[in-house]
């Protein structure tokens, strides 16, 4: 592993070089992020300061018995969480990675975040819907801004203001009038078949994995960079913290994504 480098913001020139160099010769590359990459955004991560939501932590609200316990107080949840994202920009890590999608080929972002900021980068750089699907992510968690019905599953944009006052003022289907709930993965459930066949599918063929800001312990996600890992990926790591994938990393860069990502691929 090439010198990982000090604190934050000083990652050495020669890890820069060897992390651009590895993506560079990779005709196929996978990306995988976190929770971190949207850190600079101002999108608490799970597990970081501020992860901690009143005295709940996210594995108590982001499941189904959770949900079946009291949907009001899941519903204030992602209701605060969606308020508190709309606010929330891409910052300059999501912006360098869907400029570098749309400039080259081979690349496929996969992400477990539910935030939206990546496919807001892509639109952002692309400058329109069509031309940002080749830089959008395969999202294997779900997004926070779209619904499920609990009935009949059709799936709907988010609408309008959320009023958690009571069951009957929850958002219901139109189509059933089932009570309806983020279309999130929750702890305990199946993520999306096709987003799992196109994650590690990508992760599969793979000459390198850039992973960036994610602890790695949630799975079946967690899994795609040891796959790319076996695959014989060079896995170039970039967030300021300690992993699960430190042992992986053939380049570790140790700093955050705004500064790191536009240095690697822009
Ligand atoms: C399932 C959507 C099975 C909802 C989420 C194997 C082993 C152990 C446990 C399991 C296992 N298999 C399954 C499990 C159980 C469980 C699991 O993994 N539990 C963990 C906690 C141990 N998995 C599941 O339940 C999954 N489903 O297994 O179903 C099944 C089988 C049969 C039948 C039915 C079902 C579903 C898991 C998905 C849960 N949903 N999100 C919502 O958002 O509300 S997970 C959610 O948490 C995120 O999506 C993400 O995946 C995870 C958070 O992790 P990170 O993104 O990594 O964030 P974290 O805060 O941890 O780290 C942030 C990182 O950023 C840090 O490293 C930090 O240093 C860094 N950072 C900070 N600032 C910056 C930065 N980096 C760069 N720049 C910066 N500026
Ligand atoms: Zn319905």
């Amino acid at each position: 592993m090439s010198d990982p480098g000090g604190a934050a913001g000083t990652v050495s020139a020669e890890a820069i070089a060897a992390a651009r160099a590895a993506l560079a010769r990779a005709l196929r590359v996978v990306v995988f992020t976190g929770a971190g990459v949207s850190a600079e955004s101002g999108v608490p991560t799970f597990r970081g300061a501020g992860g901690l939501w009143k005295t709940f932590k996210p594995e108590d609200l982001a499941s189904p018995v959770a949900f079946g316990r009291d949907p009001r107080l899941v519903w204030e949840w992602y209701g605060w969480r969606r308020e508190m994202v709309g606010r929330c920009r891409p910052n300059a890590a999501h912006l360098a990675l869907a400029r570098w999608m749309l400039g080259r080929a081979g690349v496929t972002l996969v992400s477990q975040n539910v935030d939206d900021l990546h496919e807001r980068a892509a639109r952002e750089a692309a400058g329109g819907v069509e031309a940002a699907r080749r830089a959008e992510p395969v999202r294997l968690h779900g997004s926070l801004f779209h619904d499920r019905c609990t009935r009949c599953a059709c799936r709907s944009e988010a609408r309008g203001a959320l009023d958690t006052t009571g069951i009957a003022t929850l958002p219901h289907c139109p189509e059933c009038g089932g009570l309806l709930r983020p279309d999130v993965v929750w702890f305990g459930e199946m993520l999306p078949a096709r987003s799992v066949e196109a994650a590690f599918a990508a992760a599969g063929e793979a000459e390198a994995c850039l992973v960036i800001g994610t602890t790695g312990a949630v799975y079946p996600a967690a899994g795609v960079v040891h796959t790319a890992k076996s695959a014989g990926a060079q896995v170039v790591i970039v967030d300021p913290g300690r992993t699960e994938y430190e042992d992986l990393a053939d380049v570790r860069l140790v700093g955050p994504a705004g500064e790191i990502v536009p240095r690697i691929v822009g």
